[in-house]
């Protein structure tokens, strides 16, 4: 019984893989196994005899069991390790550096425009892009034969065969938004609109997309001065100096007086730099809200007035960060990107020169 032992603990600790181990264990202790034939032969022994060979059977089948298990968890603890050797990796080395996108100038300098309006009162209103032409241009006193209107101006979207509606068109101008504001809310309002508009114009200093904002405020007793005085108050926010400027009397269909607003600047080495110098440079149209208009937007005009606004963000933006090229904001070029692109983390605050 010893050499028997001896023979399989030692093939048992041998043993390559599972599949050896199974065929020992048939070999062993299985149905014919040898440790079963020997039990067998209980049978033909003295009571006294078996006394003695019955246990020690027993202990020695127990015994082999035992090896066997404890043989397989050592092969499958050193397979395991063998693979976490090879699958080995160092969690503590620092990340690969992704790409990181930027703040288009057109984005930070719409932050911009709006955390100024906002110190002043004026919340944001949005609205479609795609308009009746009541919004774009009757409800704003343009008349049907004006030339804005003209086809050339003004992206028309077709209509089905048969439908002789008028054409929707791509907002020529945010204005349909204030609009829409004077309907909903009524006065008084405090508002600027920032936002894509359209025109069917392309070449250096125009694409047919740009972007506007355009400001509104309507109360009982506003007037120019406070237009002057907001529009102050805004450029030397925005441009981190005070800038002052000068109103021209012009016109426009929606406004009575109405005026262009130049800001002061001055030319260095073809750079414009605003908020010094003695020359003008033109930045915006404004005036008094036609009566027209206010009563086309359900507000009483001898109750209520108001002053409107519109400016060019694009251009706004080139004045202030000295982008050169307006196409260029459209192009999706990712070296121009990062080149005048933002951190997002670089966040407009009041204090911080918007
Ligand atoms: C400009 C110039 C002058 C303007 C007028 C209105 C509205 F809807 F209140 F009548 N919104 N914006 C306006 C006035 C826009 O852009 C050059």
């Amino acid at each position: 019984m010893d050499d028997l032992r001896d023979k399989y603990i030692d093939l048992i600790a041998g043993a390559a893989d599972e599949a050896a181990l199974e065929e020992l264990r048939v070999q062993a202790v299985g149905k014919k196994g040898e440790i079963s034939l020997k039990m067998r032969e209980l049978g033909k022994m003295t009571p006294e005899e078996r006394q003695v060979a019955g246990p020690a059977l027993n202990a020695l089948k127990d015994e082999i069991n035992a090896a066997l298990a404890a043989r397989k968890t050592a092969l499958a603890d050193a397979a395991l390790e063998e693979r976490l050797k090879g699958e080995w990796l160092d969690v503590t080395l620092p990340a690969r550096a992704r790409a990181q996108g930027t703040i288009h100038p057109i984005s930070q300098v719409t932050e911009e425009i709006t955390a100024i309006f906002a110190d002043m009162g004026f919340s944001v209103a949005e609205g479609p892009q795609i308009e009746s032409d009541w919004y774009n241009f009757d409800a704003l006193n343009i008349p049907g034969h004006h030339p804005a209107r003209a086809e050339m101006d003004t992206f028309y979207t077709h209509r089905a065969d048969g439908d002789n509606r008028p054409p929707h068109v791509l907002r020529t101008h945010t204005s349909p938004v204030q609009i829409r504001t004077m309907e909903k809310t009524g006065a008084p309002i405090r508002i600027i609109c920032p936002g894509r508009v359209y025109r069917a114009d392309y070449d250096q200093t125009h694409t047919p997309m740009f972007h506007q904002v355009e400001g509104l405020a309507i109360d009982r007793d506003i007037s120019m001065a406070n237009l002057k005085w907001v529009l102050e108050e805004f450029f030397t926010a925005f441009f981190g100096t005070e800038v002052k400027t000068r109103f021209r009397a012009s016109h426009f269909p929606f406004t009575e007086p109405s005026a262009e607003v130049d800001v002061q600047c001055e030319w260095v080495d073809g750079q414009v730099k605003v908020g010094q110098g003695d020359d003008w440079l033109e930045v915006l149209g404004s005036g008094m809200v036609h009566p027209n208009v206010l009563r086309n937007a359900g507000i009483d005009p001898d109750e209520w007035q108001g002053f409107a606004f519109g400016i060019g963000i694009d251009r706004l933006a080139m004045l202030k960060y000295g982008i050169p090229d307006l196409r260029a904001f459209f192009d999706s070029d990712l070296r121009w990107l990062r080149h005048y692109g933002f951190s997002a983390l670089d966040v407009p605050t009041l204090h911080g020169g918007a």
